[in-house]
Order: structure tokens, then C-alpha cells, then sequence
């Protein structure tokens, strides 16, 4: 049976990234839209991170979402071998509540860009969005699914406070 190459890849440093990936994973299948989600370490494994960023884009990705934690070097090294679109997810680490990993992937030098979404699980879910934008402009199935999640989430807001 033939394979299609899903429009996202979603690569990660580590399975403990997967906790707050699987944000991400869950708003791009609420949104219809088809990822594959990979472990690829700068750092433990730069061989398969290496041969995943310089294929992806022949493979047929059309987006890749790299998420790590720390010394966050796996959303700028992909970003240097692809010229594929390369959202960074700042993993929130132990040690410092992830400005590591925010910091090393915002501050990429000129000429590289990685768009860089917040700490956590609102980058997680937003990278998903964001990538819903983009495709959305060929996509009016994505572009309808993308208007559907903006209603709800405006409709979910409530116009005065509760007390709870
Ligand atoms: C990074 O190191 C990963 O992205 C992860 O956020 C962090 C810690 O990895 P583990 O020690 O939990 O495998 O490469």
C-alpha cells in the first residue's frame, strides 16, 4: 500500500518532551491536519537528526515543529539543513523553567530564522496553530477547520466571572 508523507513533522529531543508535544500532536489531529512525530537529539543522536532535516523536505514535509529542552540546539540545527519552515517549542526544564531552552532557540543568528513559540504548552499548541495558518492558505478544509476552533475558543469565553 502506497504512504503519503503527512504535511508536519513533529521532532523532538527526548520522550520526555513527548508530555508536553502530545499538546501539539492532539491540536494538529483536532484540526484534520496529518503529522508524524519523531525522537531526533541534537546532542544523542545527531546522525538521525542530521539524515531526518536534510531529507524532510524531499520526503515531502512541508512543515517541521522541533521541540527540546535546555541547551534547545535541535529546532536551530534542523532550521540549518532544511529550507523547509522550522517552529521551535522551548521544552520547560527542571533546572530553569525552560528560559534555557527559550533563549537557545530564539536567539538564532541572522540568517537562520526558527519561529519560536512559548514555554511549554502554549508553544506546543500554538505551533500546532500557527503551522494550521500556513497550510490553511492552500488548504480550505484546514483554512474551515482553523475558523471552527477560533469560534469555540472566542464562544468558550465567558462574558462576566463565576464564582467557583
Ligand atoms: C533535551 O534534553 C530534550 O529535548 C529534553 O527536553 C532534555 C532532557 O532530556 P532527558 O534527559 O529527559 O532525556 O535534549
Amino acid at each position: 500500500m502506497a504512504t503519503t508523507t503527512p504535511p508536519v513533522a513533529i521532532v523532538m529531543g527526548s520522550q520526555s518532551d513527548w508530555a508536553t508535544m502530545r499538546h501539539c500532536a492532539d491540536t494538529l489531529k483536532h484540526l484534520g491536519i496529518a503529522h508524524e512525530v519523531k525522537i531526533g537529539s541534537a546532542h544523542r543522536t545527531p546522525s538521525r537528526l542530521y539524515e531526518f532535516a536534510r531529507g524532510a523536505k524531499d520526503e515531502g514535509f512541508q512543515i517541521i515543529i522541533a521541540a527540546a529542552g535546555g541547551a534547545a540546539h535541535l529546532p536551530g540545527m534542523a532550521a540549518a539543513m532544511t529550507p523547509l519552515p522550522v517552529f521551535g517549542v522551548p521544552i520547560r526544564s527542571k533546572a530553569l523553567k525552560g528560559m534555557d531552552s527559550l533563549l537557545s532557540i530564539v536567539q538564532m543568528p541572522k540568517g537562520v530564522p526558527v519561529g519560536t513559540l512559548a514555554i511549554g504548552e502554549a508553544g506546543a499548541v500554538n505551533a500546532a496553530l500557527l503551522s494550521a495558518s500556513v497550510l490553511a492558505l492552500n488548504d480550505d478544509k484546514i483554512a474551515s477547520a482553523l475558523d471552527a476552533f477560533r469560534a469555540e475558543q472566542t464562544a468558550a469565553v465567558a462574558l462576566t466571572p463565576t464564582d467557583t
